[in-house]
């Protein structure tokens, strides 16, 4: 057994000129009600720390689109969720949108370890939503517009008595993410994810987006013999309707705890890390079973070539 308790802290909407003073308040309470329960990590989501901002135009020179990025990690502002984490003995995730020294934007996150020590940074692969200002639509998603695509890809880190990976709400949907940290041996990956509910160019998979949610975490975990930590921002945050669902799912794909919610609220579980082995060890032995020379394809070509 390699039990670790782990905390999912879901948050409910973010006003869009709620100050990170508030957010961090809240991200507190969460790391207290984690103390509570004997959390030795606590998971908060992507952009943890404002209102999804991508749902919005604004000009490239706009002082609100600057708002929204850290330029440092901890800042004034942060600072008091690392030191109330340190006191407590608790590891977080945190997401948020960084702003590098040479100007460079991500879509960010970031593990903290028990002792307060940054143990890793992510920064967001697969950018989903548009480039350019649509009008027409209800509400806009200009993650490509406002985030870079990270080039580092997936890695995986040693902390919390096991091997952890971190991805980011898009990344979930997508194989490959698991697949990649799979082959380095992730035991439990941290997934934040801020998902509207209404999808505008195939509004006919909206009443599907919580299955499709749980869907690919769960496929995810279990051909990857891993834990997933899904955590959402959810609720009717700006008037956009946003999916909760945030879970705690086992190597065996089967969801072990899961919010009820769509505010701000703690999910808790008891991981045994061994648990991992069960899959990565017999059906997805990958040394044993894998055929990657007859996978050529998924890491050579991007979009799809249908036959002549
Ligand atoms: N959000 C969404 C996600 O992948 C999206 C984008 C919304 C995709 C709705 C499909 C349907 O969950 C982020 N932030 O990636």
């Amino acid at each position: 057994m390699r039990p670790l308790t782990v905390g999912a802290a879901q948050l409910g909407p973010i006003a869009r000129y709620e100050t990170r003073a508030k957010v961090v308040e809240r991200l507190i309470a969460l790391l207290h009600q984690g103390a509570e329960r004997g959390c030795e990590v606590v998971v908060f989501p992507e952009l943890a720390l404002t209102t999804f901002f991508p749902r919005w135009y604004f000009p490239d020179d706009s002082p609100e689109l600057l708002s929204y990025f850290e330029t440092e990690m901890p800042s004034a502002q942060t600072q008091p969720l690392f030191d109330e984490a340190k006191r407590l003995g608790i590891g977080f995730h945190l997401g948020y949108a960084e702003l590098t020294p040479d100007g460079h934007r991500y879509n960010t996150a970031i593990l903290v370890d028990r002792s307060g020590s940054l143990v890793a940074k992510y920064r967001k692969v697969h950018i989903p939503g548009h480039e350019e200002h649509e009008p027409q639509r209800p509400f806009q998603h200009l993650e490509r517009r406002y985030f870079e695509e990270s080039t580092e890809g997936f890695s995986v880190w040693r902390a919390f008595g096991g091997v952890m990976g971190i991805a980011l709400c898009n990344d979930r949907r997508w194989p490959e993410t698991y697949r990649v940290m799979g082959l380095q041996g992730v035991e439990m990956i941290f997934i934040g994810y801020n998902t509207p509910l209404h999808y505008a160019p195939d509004p006919v998979q909206d009443p599907l987006q919580a299955f499709h949610n749980h869907l690919v975490m769960q496929a995810g975990a279990y051909q990857n013999g891993t834990w997933v930590i899904g955590v959402a921002k959810g609720g009717t945050e700006e008037g956009v309707e946003s999916l909760a669902h945030s879970a705690v799912i086992a190597p065996s794909g089967q969801i072990v705890a899961q919010a009820v919610t769509d505010g701000d609220e703690l999910i808790t579980a008891q991981c045994d890390l061994d648990w991992c082995s069960q899959y990565k060890d017999t059906l997805f032995d990958f040394g044993r079973y894998r055929r990657p020379e007859t996978y050529q394809l998924i890491g050579q070509q991007k979009g799809v070539i249908p036959p002549p």
